[in-house]
């Protein structure tokens, strides 16, 4: 399947590609939640669950491998570096009591997946403790025994955790795709930088498409 991508075609292989949802959690992406609550405008972020919506539905008539990751840590903390949570907004920090719950702590109502996007028994759901989905989880472990080798990324935040994310995977060896309609930033100048960064100097992190470039080309099933 050839996909029309920037900065060039990317070729899909479906049978060994995964498609990776970065941290679509409520505390992120809706109204009264913890983004919201630092000021963001959240409205941003609602605005590619649709298409996130149609990817997922799409990928999943083809058959393809789906990941769910969320940001989120252990109760205690014990997998949260005092760096991470005390770098935070002050009035605001991990593992506080927020809107939603305690804030990025595995369980809590605001650190489960946006109902729209909500994973499926089969699916692969990984709470990480880093930005990037591969630090501290066993995404690369599961990747290899299930012979993926391309990753097709949405998700937020575009210039964190799914920069990072990325990053990561090239890294790792594996070709990656970030839809543009399909991430979401608080800050639309970050966006756009890192959609430059990825696919600058002949994909030196991967590539960058428009959801309707994928669905265009995924079989129907
Ligand atoms: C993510 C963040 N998911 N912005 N986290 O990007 O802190």
């Amino acid at each position: 399947m050839t996909i029309a991508a920037q900065p060039f075609a990317f070729e899909l292989d479906l049978a060994h590609a995964a498609l990776v949802i970065i941290d679509m959690q409520r505390d992120f992406v809706e109204p009264g939640g913890f983004g919201e609550t630092l000021g963001n405008d959240v409205s941003l972020l609602q605005a590619i669950v649709p298409a996130c919506q149609a990817v997922l539905h799409a990928w999943r008539r083809a058959g393809g491998l789906v990941v769910h990751t969320r940001e989120a840590h252990r109760p205690d903390l014990s997998d949260c570096p005092p760096a991470k949570r005390l770098r935070g907004q002050p009035s605001l920090r991990i593992g506080d009591e927020g809107p939603m719950g305690r804030i990025l702590i595995a369980g809590e109502p605001g650190n489960q997946i946006i109902d729209a996007l909500a994973p499926r028994p089969g699916e692969i759901v990984l709470d990480k403790p880093g930005k990037g989905a591969f630090y501290a989880t066993p995404l690369h472990n599961l990747l290899q025994q299930a012979g993926v080798v391309q990753l097709v990324f949405m998700g937020v935040t575009t210039e964190v955790c799914v920069q990072t994310s990325m990053r990561e995977a090239n890294d790792r060896g594996y070709d990656a795709l970030l839809l543009e309609d399909c991430t979401e930033s608080y800050f639309p100048q970050f966006k756009r930088a890192t959609l430059e960064m990825v696919r600058a100097q002949g994909a030196i992190v991967g590539w960058t498409a428009s959801s309707a470039a994928l669905l265009t080309a995924l079989p129907p099933r």
